[in-house]
């Protein structure tokens, strides 16, 4: 039998696996939740208006037969239902699956999986938001990381930014992973918008919270220098065995 090889935890599994175990250590909870949900839970709640292009045939797959249900866009959905459960100081984390209806090419899947974490308490800033994504970025690629924030637009946070990291293969003098540019566009974050600390019945005026949300493929293909999401999902023993 020496071709009998054991089988092992899927390579995304794994990363999730790691992710959790570095944001545990600094206090976050991991939350899980339905991959079909209503609209509410989705999109309303999250101040993304009935009119966003988000919503259109286009990106979401709705559930046929089924009224106001989709398959979850965001992880974003598991984040409110925590919220009206439980009172703050939050800090949790979220990956799971998401859904987009889109075409499928090297960097885009219709399925994958996304992380997506918060904090709320009476004091949370954008600069608790860039040490806690500084010491997870170090712990994950094992390398000195510096990020850099960008102003940006997303409906449920206020202000919105894109949090570019450096270069973890060349260090920012520039190569082909960062395109000789010495920075790599990493998440989008923001403070959660006061609309939706609103929904869930949060105190805007006393508490604030940070949010973020990255592709965990994405993280796994710039730390394994991977060029192709759908390998992930090929079922490819060549590819799975590597890990
Ligand atoms: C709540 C409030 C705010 C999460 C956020 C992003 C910005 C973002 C993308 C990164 C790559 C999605 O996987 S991706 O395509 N995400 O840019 N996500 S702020 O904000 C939240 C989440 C939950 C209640």
């Amino acid at each position: 039998m020496t071709n009998c090889k054991r089988g092992h935890l899927h390579p995304i599994t794994q990363i999730i696996q790691e992710i959790n175990t570095i944001f545990y250590a600094l206090g976050f909870e991991v939350a899980y939740g339905p991959e079909i949900e209503s609209e509410y839970y989705n999109f309303d709640a999250l101040n993304i208006p009935k009119n966003h292009p988000a919503r259109g045939m286009q990106d979401t797959f709705w559930v046929k037969n089924k009224e106001n249900t989709v398959m979850r866009t965001h992880t974003s959905n598991v984040q409110i239902r925590y919220m009206e459960n439980n009172k703050p100081p939050l800090r949790i984390i979220v990956p799971g699956k998401v859904f987009r209806n889109e075409a499928t090419d090297a960097t885009h899947e219709t399925q994958f999986y996304q992380l997506e974490g918060f904090m709320v308490d009476e004091v949370t800033t954008l600069g608790t938001l860039k040490g806690v994504l500084k010491i997870f970025l170090e712990k994950f690629f094992n390398k000195k990381i510096d990020i850099r924030f960008r102003p940006s637009f997303f409906p449920f946070v206020e202000p919105g930014i894109e949090v570019d990291i450096s270069c973890f293969k060349c260090g920012g003098k520039g190569c082909s992973i960062c395109k000789n540019s010495g920075f790599i566009e990493a998440l989008g974050a923001g403070m959660i918008h006061p609309n939706v600390l609103k929904n869930v019945k949060i105190d805007s005026e006393k508490y604030q919270g940070f949010a973020f949300g990255v592709g965990i493929d994405r993280l796994g293909m710039l730390k394994y220098g991977i060029d192709d999401v759908r390998l992930f999902y090929s079922g490819d023993l060549r590819f799975i065995q590597q890990f």
